[in-house]
């Protein structure tokens, strides 16, 4: 039997981890072969109902799961992790300004990347949710001395599972026909999801669907996609965030097909004049647990415009996080 992998989640009591737990244990993140330990990282008031998770993780007597452990210290939630899924974070309250949402969640990913660079195993791998998700990830990162930078990324898959569902439909095509469709920039309102490179079914997507749809539906359609749920769901995404952040670490770990990306936020090497350093999503090809920018995609004009705003953002949150010290 193959060793147990351990996961570190945070944010274990939330919604989203109502999803993601489970499916961890089922075997859906690392395979069907691989035992797992669970440990969750919850803040102390929270700690019951995490207990209560854990109970219902018992309760489903998965075959692979080999242990849950819970703490309210990051050093401790942390110990010995090889995949930590950072999902807890301050979400903005009604009056809180971004200055305000930036600098609570600066607290809690200072504390936590010093905790993973203490504590977590040597392989570690992180995949950052909890928003600001590409900020919050630059923190942990900037504060886990010794930790590479390659090891942290932030997740935009859910974007970009969206944006693949939102490009099948209109073309009416299996969403497993829509390949190299990229999100850029920032987990926001301002990300760019790109279709200039798409293929679907073997032909260039820009042929298949009409400009104006893809400028005044597709795209904001994306890029609102989060708001949209919770004004129908009254609550936001929760099932379909928990499963993209297992598709991003299992394709992280596992490999993107022949052929094609997947989007990943990921630290900036300069590629497509994005600043070296910012934490931004890229069209990501990876092979067992390593990533890699795709290079050499053309950028049209448009897609110029919209990768430099969603940017300008990124730096900006860069900047103001750095002038709270954060970095
Ligand atoms: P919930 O509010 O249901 O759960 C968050 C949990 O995190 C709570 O149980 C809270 O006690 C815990 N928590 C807070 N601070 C913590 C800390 N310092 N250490 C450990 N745990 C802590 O939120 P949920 O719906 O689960 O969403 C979690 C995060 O994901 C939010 O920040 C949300 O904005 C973000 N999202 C990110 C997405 C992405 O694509 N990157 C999409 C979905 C989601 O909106």
């Amino acid at each position: 039997e193959k060793a147990p992998v351990t996961v570190a989640v945070t944010g274990g009591a939330g919604q989203i981890c109502y999803s993601l737990l489970f499916r961890i244990a089922s075997g859906a993140l690392l395979g069907p072969d691989t035992p797992v330990r669970l440990r969750i990282l919850e803040i102390t008031p929270a700690l019951g109902a995490a207990q209560g998770v854990a109970m219902e993780l018992d309760d489903c007597a998965f075959p692979l799961l080999r242990g849950i452990d819970i703490s309210d210290d990051a050093a401790t939630a942390f110990d010995g992790a090889n995949v930590a899924l950072l999902v807890g974070s301050r979400p903005r309250t009604k009056g809180m300004e971004r200055g305000d949402l930036l600098s609570a969640n600066g607290a809690i990913f200072t504390g936590q990347g010093r905790a993973l660079a203490e504590a977590a195993a040597d392989d570690l791998r992180v995949l950052v949710v909890g928003n600001p998700a590409n900020t919050n990830c630059l923190i942990a990162m900037n504060n886990a001395a010794g930790v590479p930078a390659e090891r942290f990324s932030a997740m935009t898959r859910l974007d970009h599972n969206r944006a693949v569902a939102q490009l099948a439909q209109k073309a009416g095509a299996q969403v497993s026909d829509v390949s190299r469709l990229t999100i850029w920039g920032n987990h926001s309102a301002t990300q760019y999801p790109d279709i200039s490179h798409a293929v679907v079914d073997g032909r260039p997507a820009v042929d298949v669907v009409d400009r104006p749809w893809v400028e005044s539906d597709f795209i904001p359609t994306v890029q609102k996609r989060g708001a949209a749920i919770i004004e129908a769901r009254g609550s936001s995404s929760a099932a379909s965030a928990a499963n993209a952040a297992i598709d991003h670490v299992r394709t992280w770990l596992t490999g993107t097909p022949q052929d094609s990306w997947t989007s990943m936020a990921v630290v900036s090497d300069g590629s497509y004049g994005v600043p070296e350093g910012l934490v931004s999503s890229f069209p990501v090809t990876t092979r067992d647990g390593e990533w890699e920018i795709v290079q050499g995609l053309d950028v049209d004009e448009f897609s110029r415009a919209r990768i430099d705003a969603t940017v300008a953002e990124l730096a900006d949150e860069r900047d103001a996080v750095q002038g709270m010290g954060l970095l």
